[in-house]
């Protein structure tokens, strides 16, 4: 299949992104500050503060484009009483200690100047229980106009010791929207109209997907497609997401099901790189081709471990899965802090303060984040081509990108101790980084990657 043509989303399919968590990126205006703020650095508790905000992000944007990101995906955004923000109270404010929403106006519109894209969180299976409609639903019962926009068992709203209202995972300060009622999906699509329409924004990234009915995700889609035809639709898919993508409910899924095969081949190494290369492969055959190509490839977010502490510190096996990430098809995607060599434990801890002073980062690690991105930007196959796994055996692994007349090979050993040997297809090839030419067979020290270019084909 040829990827030279104009596709939808083209966009997408050349992007990098870079996840934030706004209150822990970057503190650009103290004056916005909730009222207990910790000291920026101080480890993040779960109902900590830290003060980060939109403004913070314009002020880093040069260091996110001198780092080659393209797109930015900020968890939620709108007013809500947590640091995490996934309890909306109001879906058309920005949260004030965000900077409301004329800060909004600014990101995007800084964004926009510089050909960077936004995808914004949306969180449309529940609200929080301070939300103004489910405190009507409490303080009036059945009389409320929102009575039929939740779903409470009995005449009036029960907490303790149970609660008797259906809500997200058991949490009762998050009750969840009644979706059997079209005039909470007629709201909540407004929601998805308005930022588009009013905004600008790029996306939707859809917060627990697997638990919205599939007729209001494609709803989702089709109202963000009226406002603008390459709006993005992300999906929160933890599984496989063949019958979201069979079904045209999604553009893109976050890439669970890769992260999964990155983490046991890379960072637990309890994969050899067969089962690897098997867990690809049927991945790969499940979903449409194109979403292989415009869906979000993680090592990390703000759910999961941090990749570098998965690796137990090594960031050398770090750079193997973001070299893996940089060549294979699908958006890679950055979660903040990750390029430093940010560790961070389960939740809050991997959601610490990004650190600004630059004696802490690990240079070399985001320098070789920097390269990889950079070859992705320059080599068009990389981000389009075909996929052809050539080699899969012990620890490592080799694979070839294609596009009309252009080659490249990617070779990875991920061995602690074994040097490799890889003899390139027919043909004359240079180190796609250094543009000189190599020879045909090719040793590969342990714990390192290697691309190849093709410079010449023999026919
Ligand atoms: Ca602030």
């Amino acid at each position: 299949m040829s990827y030279s043509h104009p596709q939808p989303l083209t966009w997408v399919r050349d992007a990098v992104f870079y996840q934030i968590f706004p209150d822990r990126f970057r503190n650009g205006d103290p004056g916005n500050d909730p009222a207990r703020v910790e000291d920026w650095g101080d480890p993040p508790r779960r109902d900590s503060f830290s003060g980060g905000d939109l403004a913070g992000i314009v002020e880093k944007l040069d260091y996110l484009q001198d780092l080659g990101i393209t797109a930015l995906y900020l968890t939620p955004i709108f007013t809500a009483p947590s640091n995490h923000k996934y309890d909306t109270t109001d879906y058309f404010q920005v949260d004030p200690a965000f900077g409301g929403n004329d800060a909004l106006r600014r990101l995007v519109s800084a964004l926009h100047d510089r050909q960077m894209h936004i995808v914004l969180d949306g969180v449309f299976n529940h609200c929080s229980e301070i939300h103004p409609f489910f405190q009507d639903v409490v303080e009036q019962g059945p009389r409320s106009p929102y009575w039929n926009w939740f779903t409470v068992s009995g005449n009036r709203v029960v907490r303790d010791p149970q609660p008797n209202y259906t809500c997200w995972a058991g949490v009762t300060s998050m009750p969840e929207w009644n979706h059997r009622n079209p005039r909470v999906h007629d709201y909540l699509l407004s929601v998805v109209r308005h930022w588009i329409r009013e905004y600008g924004i790029d996306g939707w990234r859809l917060d627990t997907t697997e638990y919205l009915p599939p007729d209001f995700v494609k709803d989702i889609r089709r109202v963000a497609k009226e406002e603008n035809p390459d709006t993005y639709i992300l999906g929160e898919v933890m599984g496989l997401a063949t019958s979201w993508f069979k079904h045209d409910a999604l553009d893109g899924t976050m890439h669970y099901k890769l992260w999964e095969a990155l983490v046991s081949f890379f960072a637990e190494e309890s994969w050899d790189a067969k089962t690897f290369a098997a867990s690809l492969y049927g991945t790969w055959n499940s979903y449409p081709e194109d979403a292989n190509y415009t869906s979000y490839t993680l090592l990390g977010s703000h759910d999961k471990l941090r990749f570098l502490t998965l690796c137990g510190g090594d960031p050398g096996k770090l750079v193997l899965a973001a070299a893996f990430q940089c060549t294979y098809p699908g958006a890679p995607a950055i979660y903040y802090g990750d390029e430093i060599g940010l560790k961070g434990g389960d939740d809050p801890d991997s959601r610490r303060c990004f650190p600004w002073n630059e004696a802490d980062w690990n240079r070399p690690l985001r320098d070789e984040v920097r390269r990889l991105i950079r070859l992705r930007k320059d080599e068009e196959t990389l981000r389009r081509g075909a996929l052809q796994m050539l080699h899969a055996d012990g620890r490592m692994l080799s694979y070839e990108r294609s596009l009309r007349d252009q080659r490249l090979v990617v070779v990875i050993n991920a061995d602690r101790h074994a040097e490799g040997a890889l003899t390139l297809p027919d043909g004359a090839w240079e180190d796609a980084f250094a543009g000189e030419a190599v020879r045909k067979d090719q040793r590969i020290p342990a714990l390192s990657y290697s691309i190849y270019r093709r410079i010449a084909s023999i026919d």
